[in-house]
């Protein structure tokens, strides 16, 4: 069904011959105007943005290009079109037609996912409410307003599930989305990472590739449940969300380039001296990636869990891509698993967690390679790495065991110390935000991060992809 537009809210679900459903939403619009008012990008609401907006949900010729005022933008609920006779593609029902409405006793636990799914849209535009003030550049304000306009209608997607299913329960639930807050000390938002702030572009670039890279894979997984309406929403998000994790990909490709031309102008690869010539020096990058890879590794859950086994089993939340394995249903496979204790065998269906993350380790290792890649051209031996699994975990097996980042264990005393060697430390921060001035005029960019290979849409790199008003 194509979206209409016509209507208050655009949708293709033919909402205006729902009517209870339709005011349901309508009376949960003007709380997320006020939320995205309140809690969405700063100093932005009269500025017009260069932004797609969905017109389809054909994988071709989808969205639509022009200039918007953010405030305006037109959420709304699009789902990809049904596969006609589609049957349940893993668990126990592999094989039975999927579920138009959800199965009665399935609603807590797809309600509490949809809503954990829910919470990490608005968290994070929360996290990213201050980044416009310091922006790089106009190319790169306008994807951070791409990007936050989409992860609002990510919050969108998922408050039609709980508005259209899950009756008084979801509309109860669909508030309390807009009431929790990223950081809050009394209603943090939901998951580890979605609290942590990202005060720098540093950080936005590398939670957009390591962070919204756990959406895509936590997407694909959704997108193979046997609740369809669940599934159609979850295959339009990976749509929008490719965009996402080209910002970061790109962006942290950009700085690693700045910093290697920086290196050759002044024949050096010291840190200070590169931080002296208001570039980000390589072992800087390879701290902030440490903070945000780990922090996105959690996402996954214990890789031992119930949840997801009972998930995968009752038709819930399947594999991404689940056709790539030969077993669907997995209920006798088992799953060797290292754990601080040693090696162990168990039932596959509670590593799903586990199984999840290793596909998507293997997809970050691209990013990395191609960053590689451009210091081997540069001519400089430092590598950038993904750290071991087992270090900075806060969830699951690993949770608490002291390692550095090769996963090698080390003492308590000497990992807290060490830190600072890891992660980010103060001043490594201090230093990035020092670099942090707006830079808003049409071409120009920011001296610590290199321009793109091309515009946005085709358009020249001077466009003035937001004006400011
Ligand atoms: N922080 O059995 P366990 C995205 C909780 S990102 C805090 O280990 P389970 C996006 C867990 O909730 C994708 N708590 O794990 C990206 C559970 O609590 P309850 C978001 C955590 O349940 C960028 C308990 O620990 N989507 O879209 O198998 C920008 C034991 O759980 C954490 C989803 O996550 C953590 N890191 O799996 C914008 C999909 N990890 O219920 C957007 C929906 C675990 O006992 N969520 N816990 O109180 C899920 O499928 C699952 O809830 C999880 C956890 C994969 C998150």
């Amino acid at each position: 069904m194509s979206i209409n537009y016509s209507e208050r809210i655009p949708n293709n679900v033919d909402l205006a011959n729902d009517r209870t459903l339709q005011r349901a939403l309508e009376h949960w619009q003007p709380r997320f105007l006020e939320w995205w008012k309140e809690m969405g990008p700063r100093d932005s609401a009269q500025a017009d943005v260069y932004l797609r907006t969905a017109v389809g949900v054909d994988a071709q010729g989808w969205a639509s290009y022009g200039a918007v005022k953010m405030p305006d933008y037109r959420w709304g609920i699009f789902l990809a079109d049904r596969v006609p006779d589609r049957t349940i593609g893993f668990g126990d029902h592999y094989g039975e037609p999927v579920w138009q409405q959800v199965p009665g006793e399935l609603r807590s636990q797809f309600r509490r996912i949809i809503v954990t799914q829910g919470d990490t849209e608005p968290a994070s535009v929360e996290q990213q409410q201050r980044l416009g003030l310091t922006c790089p550049s106009l190319y790169d304000l306008r994807n951070l307003f791409q990007v936050n306009v989409e992860e609002g209608r990510h919050l969108w997607a998922m408050v039609y599930l709980l508005h259209a299913h899950f009756g008084r329960d979801g509309r109860e639930e669909a508030e309390e989305l807009l009431s929790r807050h990223s950081g809050d000390a009394d209603k943090p938002r939901i998951l580890g990472t979605f609290n942590e702030p990202i005060s720098d572009w540093l950080s936005f670039f590398m939670f957009t590739y390591f962070t919204d890279r756990d959406g895509k894979f936590q997407l694909k997984s959704l997108a193979e449940s046997g609740f369809d309406p669940l599934a159609r929403t979850c295959r339009f998000m990976l749509t929008e969300e490719a965009h996402h994790m080209f910002v970061g990909e790109s962006g942290v490709g950009r700085v690693v380039k700045r910093s290697l031309e920086v290196m050759k102008e002044i024949g050096s690869d010291d840190p200070q001296a590169v931080r002296n010539h208001g570039a980000v020096d390589l072992p800087t990058i390879q701290r902030y990636l440490n903070f945000w890879f780990t922090s996105s590794l959690d996402l996954f859950g214990s890789e031992v869990s119930s949840n997801a086994a009972s998930s995968f089993a009752s038709g819930i939340k399947g594999r991404p891509d689940e056709t790539q394995y030969q077993d669907h249903v997995c209920s006798d496979a088992t799953f060797t698993l290292e754990t601080p204790q040693g090696q162990g065998s168990v039932s596959l269906r509670n590593a799903m967690n586990e199984v999840m993350r290793q596909s998507y380790v293997k997809d970050c290792e691209l990013g990395i390679r191609r960053w590689n890649m451009q210091i081997q051209r540069a001519g400089y031996a430092f590598r950038l790495a993904l750290p071991s699994l087992h270090f900075r975990r806060s969830i699951g097996a690993w949770a608490n065991v002291p390692t550095d980042p090769q996963g090698k264990p080390v003492g308590r005393e000497e990992y807290e110390r060490r830190m600072v060697e890891w992660i980010p430390s103060e001043t490594d921060r201090a230093f990035v935000h020092s670099l942090m001035n707006r830079v808003v005029e049409p071409g120009k960019m920011a001296g610590w991060i290199a321009p793109p290979d091309r515009g946005i849409n085709n358009l020249p790199m001077d466009y003035e992809y937001v004006r400011l008003n």
